[in-house]
């Protein structure tokens, strides 16, 4: 097959409507061809993003993959899978389809249409919202950058290429929102998404979690299910907002997020298959010395990406957040679904906090604690994943069970930041923290040793030893299916 017919003109959706022209430069469904000047300024954009890419984007060389591209805004038109060469993938800024009706769900201006223009006043915070979901989506990519020199199939490394290209397209979104509405703040604000790198000591990415180093794929996994899934929250929340193109920018973005969690979900899932089946066949829970990762170490590793997800929710409390949700800037999860006033200004709530060395509930206006509401999904959420895992475990007959650490647990950020509690709830001291911490978090050696196994496996439906295969492929296609073409034929 060419490479004009691998990406040239996308085929006609079968769903409806707003198709993306693919024969624009930048693929697009906002007519950006009608606007000439931020078509310019978005081409003039283009190239350093390409260069970004090719820096700090996947590092091993491949000819193509079997990736999902959206051709249209629609039903059934957002998913279309072909074999595309990476650096060929065609990035581009998609919407969800504008409501004409739709009004403001929430706070002080409910009822009224939805806003098309930016209002002034709310210029300076949505732009910080829109610049902190946009520096999370490179920083991603940059912290994958070299988990494919040790892919355990190449189903999973075609997983990891499809969560890598889609964060690429979901930082374009951020862009697009910067320079159509931000004039020149928002283009160079665009330009610091791409001079911002994770774990730069001088110039690092915004929030904490995207700052720490994806080191192994049990790490990736954890990654894709626990801070893709703030993600997913996080968006929910802007996907409310009375800013029109932002609320369609991340109602699209969601769909696209939903597989980046399967990812995770499924990976870990598939760890602790095998993780029990070495455990039954070799009787002891130390499997290290039989190639699969033991279910402490996986407690770790799960222990230290839900804390660092939780952080990225912020404070507890945050007159940001009650800012953000009574001007209507940002909704609660499932707004409308809710069955309250929508305004909140009565309303109250509890959290807990620590006094005294106890951890204890005070009661506190709801509008201040918006990030706690959303913090609060999440966990449910997390919770879903933790007995899937728990499933397969008991599927194998063993008494051992994983769980979430407590949500003061090693945390950063808000109340519990100044103290430190251990997984199980309890207030401890400086010592017996420190001491602890070896059996809470992993350790050095304990990454070494998981980074050991992580030996690449390039064979179509072949698994490296430390995880079970997938039930089925991607798009229907078997399990065994060649998924990514490499370069260097002498690496398949
Ligand atoms: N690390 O008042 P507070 C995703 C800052 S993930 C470092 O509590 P607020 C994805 C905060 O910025 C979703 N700093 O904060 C997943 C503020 O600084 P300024 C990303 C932190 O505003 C996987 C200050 O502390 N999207 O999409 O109520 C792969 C005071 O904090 C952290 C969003 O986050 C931290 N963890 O809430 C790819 C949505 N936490 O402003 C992609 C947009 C807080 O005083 N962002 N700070 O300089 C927001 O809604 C809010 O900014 C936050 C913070 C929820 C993050």
């Amino acid at each position: 097959m060419s490479t004009d017919a691998r990406t040239g003109p996308a085929p006609s959706p079968t769903g409806p409507l707003s198709t993306i022209d693919y024969s624009e430069r930048i693929p697009n469904n906002v007519d950006l061809a009608g606007d000439r000047r931020l078509q310019r300024a978005l081409e003039g954009w283009q190239p350093k993003f390409l260069d970004w890419w090719k820096q700090l984007g996947p590092a091993l060389p491949t000819k193509d993959v079997y990736l999902r591209t959206a051709i249209a805004v629609g039903r059934d038109g957002w998913a279309h899978f072909d074999y595309v060469p990476m650096e060929e993938y065609r990035w581009g800024i998609f919407l969800a389809e504008r409501d004409p009706e739709r009004t403001v769900a929430f706070g002080k201006h409910e009822g009224e249409p939805a806003w098309q223009e930016l209002p002034g006043e709310h210029r300076a915070d949505l732009m910080r919202l829109i610049v902190v979901q946009g520096d999370t989506e490179p920083a991603s990519v940059e912290q994958q950058r070299i988990l494919g020199n040790t892919a355990p199939s190449l189903y999973d490394l075609r997983n990891l290429f499809q969560v890598n290209v889609e964060e690429g397209r979901h930082l374009w979104a951020m862009v697009y929102l910067l320079h159509a509405y931000f004039g020149r703040e928002g283009r160079d604000e665009a330009e610091l998404l791409l001079k911002r790198n994770s774990g730069d000591l001088d110039s690092p990415r915004i929030l904490g979690a995207f700052n720490e180093a994806t080191t192994d794929w049990l790490q990736f996994f954890m990654f894709t299910y626990f801070t893709d899934r703030d993600g997913k929250y996080q968006l929910g929340t802007l996907k409310e907002s009375a800013f029109d193109p932002l609320a369609r920018t991340c109602k699209f973005m969601l769909k696209e997020e939903a597989h980046h969690m399967f990812v995770g979900t499924t990976g870990v899932q598939r760890t602790v298959e095998r993780t029990a089946e070495l455990m039954k066949k070799h009787g002891t829970a130390d499997i290290f010395a039989h190639g699969g990762i033991p279910l402490s170490v996986i407690q770790k590793y799960l222990n230290f990406q839900f804390s660092v997800s939780m952080d990225l929710f912020g404070s507890e409390q945050s007159t940001n957040a009650g800012n953000y949700y009574s001007c209507g800037l940002k909704g609660r999860w499932m707004e409308t679904r809710r069955k309250d006033d929508h305004q909140l200004v009565d309303a109250e709530r509890t959290m807990n906090v620590v006094e005294d060395g106890k951890i204890v509930q005070k009661t506190v206006p709801m509008l201040s604690a918006l990030n706690l509401d959303l913090r609060d999904e999440y966990v449910t959420d997390c919770e879903h994943g933790v007995r899937r895992w728990n499933q397969a475990l008991e599927d194998a007959r063993l008494g051992e069970r994983l769980f979430l650490p407590h949500e003061g647990f090693n945390r950063a950020v808000g109340a519990y930041s100044r103290h430190h509690i251990s997984p199980q709830g309890e207030v401890v001291d400086e010592a017996t923290w420190q001491a602890g911490k070896s059996q809470w978090l992993p350790s050095d050696e304990e990454r070494e040793s998981v980074a050991r196994l992580m030996v690449p496996e390039y064979e179509a439906g072949s698994f490296a030893g430390w995880i079970a295969p997938p039930q089925t492929g991607i798009n229907e296609q078997p399990v065994e299916f060649d998924y990514v073409h490499l370069k260097d034929e002498g690496l398949a």
